[in-house]
């Protein structure tokens, strides 16, 4: 089972990923824990990638597509894997084409959530009382839904002509959202 979980800033991607992974028995991958937890260790990623975060613009494709298919590359990601936040950009489409082509499997779903705009800033600034995390600002949060918009909304166009999109209502409670995800994938083989 090869996934790949989509949506703006506080859509619930983060939240949703790892019940879903844990639910196919595949690591749940986030581009954005693996760079905080790098922020914090103070590593040469972390240090890299930290001023981008901090600003609310994505971190080069260089960096983020190294970084992943080092991740895919473990073991643990043999039988499958769960993508929270990557790709985001066409050209983390085009990288991660050419990963799960060398595994000569294929991706098996898009899963795209969709929120409310306004609802998006209210979970963020909610999230932002206790997380303590840099890009948790109003401002921040703002340009974190420009370069969604820009950079990232298009990839909705490209998995649905590919026929793997699944659009999912990220409103309401996380477990009316679970619950929607898997009624949604139902029709995928585990
Ligand atoms: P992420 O960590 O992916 O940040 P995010 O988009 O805010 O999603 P997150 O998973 O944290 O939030 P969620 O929607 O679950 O990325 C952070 C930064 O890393 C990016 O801005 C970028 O700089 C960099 N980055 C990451 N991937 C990259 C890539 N591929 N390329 C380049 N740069 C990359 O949840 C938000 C809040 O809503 C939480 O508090 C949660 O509890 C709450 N919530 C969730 N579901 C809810 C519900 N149903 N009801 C109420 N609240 C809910």
């Amino acid at each position: 089972m090869r996934l790949i979980l989509m949506g703006p800033p506080g859509a619930g991607k983060g939240t949703q990923a790892q019940v879903v992974a844990d639910h196919f028995g595949i690591p749940a991958i986030s581009t954005g824990d693996i760079f905080r937890a790098n922020v914090s260790q103070g590593s040469e990623l972390g240090v890299e990638a930290q001023r981008f975060m901090d600003a609310g613009e994505y971190v080069p494709d260089e960096i983020t597509n190294r970084m992943v298919r080092n991740r895919i590359d473990e073991k643990d990601a043999e039988p499958g894997f769960l993508l929270d936040g990557y790709p985001r950009t066409l050209a983390q489409v085009e990288e991660l084409d050419g990963m799960i082509k060398f595994t000569g499997h294929a991706l098996d779903a898009a899963v795209v959530l969709t929120v409310d705009p306004e609802e998006l800033v209210a979970r963020l600034l909610q999230r932002a009382e206790s997380s303590g995390r840099s890009d948790d600002t109003e401002e921040v949060i703002r340009r974190r839904q420009e370069v969604y918009t820009e950079q990232t909304e298009p990839l909705i166009g490209v998995y649905r002509d590919r026929g793997i999109l699944v659009e999912v209502d990220g409103m309401g409670t996380v477990d009316e959202v679970t619950k929607r995800i898997f009624e949604a994938l139902d029709v995928i083989p585990e």
